[in-house]
């Protein structure tokens, strides 16, 4: 059957066009269920059904159907689920599904509508394959929390613009000011992140700037507005609130958060927001953070600070997110004591133990700051009675802005399955999970320990399971046509959905499936070639990126201005707390505990010691932790200045290659995107040759090491 045209969704091609739906080849399917999420799997089918020729029954008496979706507790049921739906009802979770092939018509069942939803898309993605006959199945996400975090502005800043690290245009949300007022791209926007599995979202910066605070107050009908375009695809909407709220908003002398009238007027502003906004998600917090205020403002710490926001959002089932992210943006870079990657453990492991239950500390992957490869976070491990969430950066910041191609999946999956207590112990994910959690918080007494590489915690898993924080991602969509700037960026939205449902799924799969549902075969030339030719392009991007920018876990050897491109010495003598210490004899941070700043002690064993030696230290991480000559021979077998020569040069060659098998695809997958990911690799190219000369001659000049190949190196 051929499709009819769908100009909404044409006009901003993404996952899931309607040709997605095709190999599912639906002629007819039975709803069984009612509520506003299961009119939204009636409306995704009715749409895939006008245009392949199918029909969507409401009725269980349809008679003959090809699929049934049914929530367990519809009355009436089909007789080819009611059976199954007694038997399962009430163990299915409140997000998850089960999918029954066994039979001649598949079933899928879920025990809320929320779960219908995300077993439709499933069946999309399983395509005509889901009619196969297979053992049953059941979903659920392994972490309930899958949020993207929005650094949006409503008005554009004078230097960060419209969206904070934003490189797809605009926001989606707000232009000059005001709510860009486009509800169809607001709701396909929530279709997309429910086809991947997102299930919240905040709606402005962290960086909440004057206008931004009063989303909270008189500008809440805007924040409302957006929160009844997500709600059909079951994204609660949250808020990035300023700590000084009261006093910016309320006018009060003070923000103290142990003052009776600042408690009293965040009591009184939250019951508001769920006055308009009933299921509302909670609050994002940046707090005592590069400018933003806070808590210590008063005297007081981050657990005073977030049990406030917390004690307010409670009789609400609201949470607020807390961010660890808080240094000394004012370092004295002569000073080499003073370790910014120590900063959010020292600030909150000491707290654990303090913060309500309703408070999710929320953890950038890295210590430092979404470097392209940093360690993982030491502070995941050092707070087994608090809820953790992890934040990755979606947005590229720091890995190519959306001009380059680098598929993140790899690299969240490689943290989300880090063990920071070794092997057999629990990982990123589980503990983002809450398995594990040791206490309940509630704001009981002072009971955090701190310790790190003292702790006798094994890590293994066990102990009751209390809510984890789940995964946060900055997010990277913004009003470019492509949603995304670069096409092949959205690949990064879709694995940080699928990841944060599924840790564990291989991110090459996940790729594939995001091949699949934004090309369908229907829809290219040459769909083998089209796929084999983006898992080429895109699986290794990542590694590929890393290997012509800052090297070995130096980090941050970027532009200051915008973080795009090479700045050998950008940050070096700056007061942000990022440096390489390159001088002519080595380079690297010497985090020892033993001759460094000691932040190798801040890791559990095994990883402390690991850390620590510069023997046993992964490749990949030994300048982030140590500071070594030169002609320091890696794991490897190379030196390191051998391999920082080697490296960049294989990564400009790579990039090339990449070039080459995109240009084999033209005519064979849309035009536009064709021309935009063209346009964009020469980009990537130029900017990767930036990278490798600046990079090569810098520590050549430093060093007068010549590479051992006589590449051309000036
Ligand atoms: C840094 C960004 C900055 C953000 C900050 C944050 O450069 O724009 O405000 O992170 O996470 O990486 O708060």
């Amino acid at each position: 059957v051929q499709p009819t045209p769908d100009r909404a969704v044409a006009r901003h091609p993404a996952w899931l066009p309607p040709e997605a739906f095709g190999p599912l080849g639906i002629r007819s399917a039975l709803v069984c269920g009612t509520g506003p999420l299961v009119d939204t799997v009636v409306e995704e089918l009715t749409r895939a059904g006008t245009r392949y020729g199918g029909r969507v029954h409401r009725h269980a008496r349809a008679g003959a159907v090809e699929l049934v979706l049914a929530l367990t507790g519809a009355d009436p049921l089909p007789p080819v689920a009611a059976r199954l739906a007694g038997e399962v009802a009430g163990t299915l979770g409140a997000e998850g599904f089960l999918l029954d092939r066994s039979g001649h018509v598949p079933v899928l069942l879920a025990d809320t509508p929320a779960g219908l939803l995300y077993g439709l898309f499933h069946l999309v993605r399983l395509g005509g394959s889901a009619f196969d006959l297979h053992p049953v199945e059941r979903h659920r996400p392994a972490l309930d929390r899958r949020m993207l975090d929005h650094w949006d502005n409503v008005d554009v800043h004078p230097v960060m613009g419209q969206v904070e690290r934003g490189y797809a245009g605009g926001s989606i949300f707000w232009r000059d000011g005001a709510a860009r007022n486009e509800p169809d791209r607001i709701r396909e926007y929530g279709r997309l992140l429910a086809a991947c599995g997102v299930n919240a979202i905040t709606v402005n910066n962290v960086n909440v700037h004057a206008t931004e605070a009063r989303l909270l107050t008189d500008r809440l009908g805007d924040v409302a507005a957006i929160a009844d375009l997500l709600r059909p695809y079951a994204v609660r909407v949250h808020l990035s609130v300023t700590f000084a709220a009261p006093v910016v908003l309320g006018g009060l002398p003070t923000a103290d958060p142990l003052d009776d009238r600042v408690r009293a007027w965040w009591a009184t502003a939250t019951r508001q927001v769920y006055d308009r906004i009933p299921d509302f998600g909670g609050y994002v917090v940046k707090a005592d953070s590069e400018g933003q205020p806070g808590p210590f403002t008063y005297g007081r710490d981050h657990a005073d600070g977030a049990n406030l926001l917390a004690g307010a959002l409670a009789p609400f089932g609201g949470v607020v997110h807390w961010r660890a992210f808080v240094y000394n943006h004012r370092q004295d870079w002569r000073d080499r004591t003073t370790d910014r990657a120590r900063a959010a453990y020292d600030h909150f492991a000491p707290l654990d133990g303090r913060f309500r239950d309703n408070v999710i500390v929320q953890v950038k992957h890295g210590p430092i700051d979404f470097q392209a490869r940093e360690p993982v976070s030491p502070v995941l491990a050092a707070m087994p009675a608090t809820r953790l969430a992890v934040e990755v950066q979606v947005t590229q910041e720091y890995t190519g802005q959306q001009r380059h191609v680098c598929y993140l999946g790899p690299w969240w999956s490689e943290l989300l399955g880090f063990t920071p207590w070794g092997p057999q112990g629990r990982t990123v994910a589980d503990i983002a999970a809450g398995a594990g959690r040791t206490g309940t918080g509630a704001g009981g007494g002072r009971t955090g320990t701190g310790a790190g590489a003292g702790r006798t915690d094994t890590g293994a898993a066990g102990g009751r399971t209390l809510p984890g924080g789940g995964l946060v991602g900055v997010a990277n969509v913004g009003a470019d046509p492509f949603w995304t700037g670069h096409p092949l960026a959205q690949a990064n939205l879709y694995a940080f959905g699928r990841l944060g449902w599924d840790p564990r799924l291989d991110p090459r799969a996940v790729l594939d499936e995001w091949i699949g549902l934004t090309f369908p075969p229907s829809t290219t030339g040459d769909p083998a070639l089209v796929r084999r030719t983006l898992h080429e392009i895109m699986d290794d991007s990542w590694r590929t990126y890393e290997r012509y920018t800052a090297p070995l876990g130096v980090g941050f050897m970027v532009n200051p201005r915008d973080h795009y491109g090479p700045g050998v010495d950008g940050y070096e003598y700056s007061p942000w707390g990022t440096y390489h210490f390159a001088d002519r004899d080595g380079v690297g941070v010497d985090r020892t505990r033993a001759t460094g700043t000691g932040f190798t002690g801040q890791y559990p064993c095994p990883w402390a010691e690991r850390y620590e030696s510069v023997e046993q230290c992964p490749d990949e991480l030994l300048l982030f932790f140590h500071h070594v000559p030169y002609d320091h021979v890696l794991r490897s077998g190379s030196t390191v200045i051998q391999h920082i020569y080697d490296t960049h040069f294989a990564g400009v060659e790579q990039v090339k290659t990449m070039r080459q098998r995109w240009q084999r695809l033209a005519g064979l997958v849309d035009a536009a995107v064709h021309a935009r990911v063209s346009g964009l690799l020469e980009e990537q190219l130029r900017c990767a040759r930036e990278w490798r000369d600046q990079i090569n001659t810098y520590f050549f000049r430093k060093s007068g090491v010549p590479d051992t190949h006589s590449r051309p190196i000036h």
